[in-house]
C-alpha cells in the first residue's frame, strides 16, 4: 500500500482524480490532499472520509510521499514536481510543463507502455485531447501512419471549474467571466493562446504529443481545437492517411478488440459516440467510420471520451499503477 497526494485536490481533475483512485482500486494506504494557502483547512473526500488540505509547501518533501498525483497548473508542478522526483517520489503530472521534454516519458499505457522505463521518476500524462486521440488510433498503427489532422469539439470542463461556470453563466444570460466571448449558445475556435503561426497552443500541444507518443517525431499532424458549450467530454474528427491498404470492416475489427476502446458505430439505429454518453467512464467511443472520397487510404474517424476521467484523473492513475507495476516504486 502506499503514500499517495493529489496536489490540486480541489480542482476539478484534483476532485476526480480522489473519486478514480478509489474507484480503480489504487492500493492507497494513506491519502494527503494539497492545494493552495486558500483552501488549507478545508476538507476533501476520498473513500467516505473526510480529509483536510494541507497548504502546498516545499516541506512536503518530509512528507513521506510515495505517489503524487500533480493537477495544479504548469507553474506548481514546475516548482515542486522534479523537487519530490528527487526525493523519491514517483510523480505523475497532468499538467504541460515536463512533457515535451526528451527524458521524460509521455504515457498512455494502452499506447506506450513501453515508454515508462524503471529510472524516472517523473511522467507526463498528455493533454485530454491527445489521449483520447491516440487511444483510437493505436490499434491502427500496424496500418502505418502517413498523416493525422484533429478537429477538436472540447467541452468546457477542460477549463476547469471557470469553464464550467461561465456556461452556467452565459445560460442565465450573464456575460463570460473565463472565455473572451460567450460559450452558452457559441462556439469558440480558440482553446488556449495563440502562437505566431496562427494555431494556438492546444492545436500545437495535440501535433507535438501525438508525434511524441507514437515515436514518429516527423509525422504531419495537423488540429483546429475548438470549444463548444458541451459541459463534460470532449469529441475528436480524425482525419488518417495510412501507408497500407485498409478497408472500414478491418478498423472496425481492430478497434472491436482494442483495450479502452469501445465501438460504436451503427448508424442504421443512430448509434455513435456521443459526449452524454462518453461522461463519467474510462473508456474511448469510436465511431462514423468511413473512407475519405477524396484521398487515398484516407479515413474519418469520431472519438469521445471524458476528458476529466481519461482525458486525466484516470490516465493519471493508470500510468502511476503501471509505473508501480513496472518496479518504479520499491
Ligand atoms: P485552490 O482551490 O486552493 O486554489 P482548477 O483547474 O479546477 O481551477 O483547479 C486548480 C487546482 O490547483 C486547485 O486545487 C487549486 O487549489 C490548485 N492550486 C492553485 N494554486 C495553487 C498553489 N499555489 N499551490 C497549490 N495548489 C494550487
Ligand atoms: C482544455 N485540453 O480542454 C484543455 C485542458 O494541456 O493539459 C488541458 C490542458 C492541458 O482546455
Amino acid at each position: 500500500m502506499y503514500h499517495v497526494a493529489v496536489i490540486g485536490a480541489t480542482g476539478a481533475v484534483g476532485q476526480k482524480m480522489l473519486q478514480v483512485l478509489k474507484e480503480l482500486d489504487f492500493p492507497v494506504g494513506q491519502l494527503s490532499a494539497y492545494a493552495s494557502e486558500r483552501s488549507a483547512g478545508k476538507v476533501v473526500s476520498f473513500n467516505g472520509t473526510d480529509v483536510t488540505i494541507t497548504a502546498l509547501s516545499e516541506d512536503i518533501i518530509h512528507h513521506g510521499i510515495d505517489v503524487a498525483l500533480f493537477a495544479a497548473g504548469g507553474a506548481i508542478s514546475e516548482q515542486y514536481a522534479p523537487l519530490l522526483a528527487e526525493h523519491g517520489t514517483l510523480v505523475v503530472d497532468n499538467s504541460s510543463a515536463f512533457r515535451m521534454q526528451e527524458t521524460i516519458p509521455l504515457v498512455v499505457p494502452e499506447v506506450n507502455p513501453e515508454a515508462v522505463s524503471s529510472t524516472n521518476r517523473l511522467i507526463a500524462n498528455p493533454n485530454c485531447s491527445t489521449i483520447q486521440s491516440v487511444v483510437a488510433l493505436a490499434p491502427l498503427k500496424h496500418l502505418g501512419f502517413e498523416r493525422i489532422t484533429y478537429t477538436t469539439y472540447q467541452a468546457v470542463s477542460g477549463s476547469g471549474q471557470k469553464g464550467i461556470e461561465d456556461l452556467a453563466r452565459g445560460s442565465r444570460g450573464e456575460e463570460p467571466v473565463n472565455y473572451p466571448h460567450p460559450i452558452h449558445d457559441n462556439i469558440l475556435p480558440h482553446i488556449d493562446v495563440f502562437l505566431e503561426d496562427g494555431y494556438t497552443k492546444e492545436e500545437q500541444k495535440m501535433i507535438d504529443e501525438t508525434r511524441k507518443i507514437f515515436n514518429q517525431p516527423n509525422l504531419p499532424v495537423s488540429a483546429t481545437c475548438v470549444r463548444v458549450p458541451v459541459t463534460n467530454s470532449h469529441s475528436v474528427a480524425i482525419n488518417v492517411t495510412f501507408s497500407n491498404e485498409t478497408t472500414v470492416e478491418a478498423i472496425r475489427t481492430a478497434l472491436a478488440d482494442a483495450p479502452g476502446v469501445v465501438l460504436v458505430d451503427d448508424v442504421s439505429r443512430n448509434q455513435y459516440p456521443m459526449p452524454l454518453d462518453a461522461s463519467g467512464t474510462d473508456e474511448v467511443y469510436v465511431g462514423r467510420i468511413r473512407q475519405d472520397q477524396t484521398l487515398a487510404n484516407t479515413f474519418h474517424l469520431w472519438c469521445v471520451a471524458d476528458n476529466i476521467r481519461k482525458g486525466a484523473a484516470s490516465n493519471a492513475v493508470q500510468v502511476a499503477r503501471h509505473a508501480l507495476e513496472n518496479g518504479i516504486h520499491s
